[in-house]
C-alpha cells in the first residue's frame, strides 16, 4: 500500500478511535475497543475498503503504532490520545526524573501560568526523550518550544502517571511549577 493511503486511513482510524466512533458507525466500549470487522465496514462506508490484511499492516507498520489489536485479534483500540472518554485500564507507574513536552512559543505564557493542560484529549501527552516531543512541536507552526516536566517530583508530589501501550506518559494535568524551558 502506498504511504499516502496509509496515512489517510491511519486518520481516519484515529477520528473513530479517539475523536468521534460514530463518524465511523463504530461503538466503543469502556476501554476504547471496537470490533476489527466494524472498523473495516466503517472505513468501507467512508471510501475506503481494506481487507484485513491490510489493516495489520497499518496498524503494525507505522512507527508510532497508534493502534493495537486485542489478544485475540477480534478489537482494536487507540493507545492513547483519546478525547472520547475511555479508562484505558493502565496501571499508574512510576515515571522517570524528566519527561518532556513539544509545543510552540505562542502557547508558552500561557502553560508558564496555567500548567500544561490536557486541552480535548483525556489525558496530556509527555514523551521520554527531547527527540519525540521535537516531532511532536513539529506538528504546528511557529517557533518550537521544549519543555522539561519534573516528572519523578510531581509523582511524589500525588499526581499520577500512565504509559501507554506504545510509550508516551500521560499525566492529567502538568502545573507549572513542575514545568521549565529545556
Ligand atoms: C498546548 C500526537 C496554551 C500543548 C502527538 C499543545 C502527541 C497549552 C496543545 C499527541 C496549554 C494541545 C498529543 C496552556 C497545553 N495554554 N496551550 N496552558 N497547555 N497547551 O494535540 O501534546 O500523532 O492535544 O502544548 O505526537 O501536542 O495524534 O497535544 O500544543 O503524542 O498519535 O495545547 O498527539 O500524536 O495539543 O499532542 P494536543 P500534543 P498522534
Amino acid at each position: 500500500m502506498d504511504r499516502a493511503r496509509a496515512v489517510r486511513i491511519s486518520k481516519l482510524l484515529g477520528l473513530g478511535l479517539r475523536h468521534d466512533p460514530a463518524r465511523l458507525r463504530l461503538v466503543l466500549d469502556r476501554a476504547g475497543w471496537a470490533d476489527v470487522d466494524a472498523v473495516l465496514r466503517g472505513l468501507a462506508s467512508l471510501g475506503e475498503p481494506l481487507d484485513l490484511d491490510e489493516l495489520e499492516a497499518i496498524v503494525v507498520g507505522m512507527e508510532k503504532r497508534r493502534y493495537a489489536f486485542s489478544a485475540d485479534g477480534t478489537r482494536i483500540r487507540a493507545s492513547q490520545g483519546h478525547s472520547v472518554d475511555v479508562e484505558l485500564g493502565l496501571a499508574p507507574t512510576e515515571p522517570p526524573d524528566l519527561l518532556f513536552h513539544g509545543t510552540v512559543e505562542r502557547f508558552l505564557e500561557s502553560i508558564l501560568s496555567a500548567g500544561i493542560l490536557r486541552g480535548a484529549r483525556t489525558h496530556v501527552h509527555l514523551s521520554v526523550d527531547v527527540q519525540t516531543a521535537r516531532i511532536v512541536a513539529s506538528r504546528r507552526r511557529g517557533a518550537h518550544v521544549i519543555l522539561s516536566v519534573r516528572a519523578r517530583a510531581m509523582h511524589a508530589a500525588g499526581s499520577s502517571f500512565f504509559l501507554s501501550e506504545n510509550g508516551v506518559w500521560l499525566t492529567e494535568h502538568v502545573p507549572p511549577s513542575f514545568v521549565d524551558v529545556y
